[in-house]
């Protein structure tokens, strides 16, 4: 599917206008820079433009935006629904919508990770802006995880396909969360986050979307496989994330003042550089609303 060219329609189905967005790929199915476009004053046909690329390149960037923290949520608003910016974190100065990483206040995001995977509707889509960077360092990575299931050998897809893995963000959220007052973290989908309770969602995630079937662990929030002995998880984990994090999964962003990434958070894991000592990095990201994951052996 290209968004450039002209859609197909069902006959008698009323023809939309093909989105009008110049895309540069950066890989040969992963990751693409949308040029010549305001963030803050897109039609919408651009709208649709850009969710359907996220869904197909899974990581866009877009440079020399002048986006605020209300342009960055106005703009998330018009791809689908803003949830507060972390489950858990205190949104503190900035707008509860946005999830603000300042490197001067332990904001580092230097562990492969899928974003909140440890809550039963992680978000689908995550979009970042850079607010303030280092003179070097600090490039961000991100991995497809659909790739990589799909670069895998099929006797180890059909056994990973039946399997779930258990997420819990105590390791990387669990003391922040007690030292919140009264251990008290923010409402997250109408659900109120005292305590972070593990999960389990499918290894294999199928995308609701493109039907595309991807690995779903991540060595930030995965705890271990179900149903195998600890030894087991332990040796499937590292095979899937070495797997996962091979070069040619991944696309590595070196940022600009200006630029905006925005991911498929259901097909991607990402990895945020530590590398630049004491030099001040802030990053503001939001997310949106997501579903619960499904695999391909789960009833749909
Ligand atoms: O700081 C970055 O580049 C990425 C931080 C991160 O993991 C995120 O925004 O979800
Ligand atoms: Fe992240």
């Amino acid at each position: 599917m290209s968004i450039t060219s002209e859609r197909t329609s069902a006959p008698g189905a009323a023809r939309r206008t093909p989105a009008e967005l110049p895309l540069t790929k950066l890989g040969p199915s992963f990751g693409a820079e949308i040029r010549g476009i305001d963030l803050s004053r897109l039609t919408d046909d651009q709208v649709t433009g850009v969710r359907e690329a996220l869904v197909e390149h899974k990581v866009l960037f877009v440079r020399g935006q002048d986006l605020d923290d209300t342009a960055q949520i106005e703009f998330g608003r018009r791809l689908g629904e803003v949830t507060v910016g972390h489950p858990i974190h205190d949104s503190g100065d900035v707008a509860p919508e946005v999830y603000a990483l300042d490197s001067q206040e332990n904001g580092f995001s230097d562990v492969w990770h899928t974003d909140v995977t440890f809550v039963r509707r992680p978000p689908a889509v995550s979009v970042l802006r850079a607010v303030v960077l280092p003179p070097n360092g600090g490039d961000t990575t991100w991995a497809d995880s659909q790739l990589a299931y799909e670069s895998l050998s099929p006797g180890l897809r059909t056994c990973l396909d039946p399997l779930t893995a258990v997420h819990d963000g105590n390791r990387a959220f669990g003391y922040y969360l007690a030292q919140r007052r009264q251990g008290q973290g923010n409402l997250w989908e109408g659900e109120a986050f005292t305590e972070l309770t593990p999960v389990e969602h499918p290894v294999v995630r199928v995308h609701p979307e493109s039907g595309r079937k991807g690995l779903f662990v991540n060595p930030g929030f995965t705890s271990h496989i179900a149903g195998v002995s600890e030894y087991e998880s332990r040796g499937i984990l590292d095979i899937l994330y070495a797997h996962l994090t091979k070069p040619e999964h991944l696309v590595r962003h070196r940022w600009q003042p200006g630029d905006v990434a925005l991911w498929d958070n259901r097909s991607t894991a990402h990895y945020a550089n530590r590398d630049y000592g004491d030099q001040h990095r802030v990053m503001h990201r939001i997310t949106l609303r997501g579903d619960t994951p499904v695999g391909p052996t789960d009833p749909r």
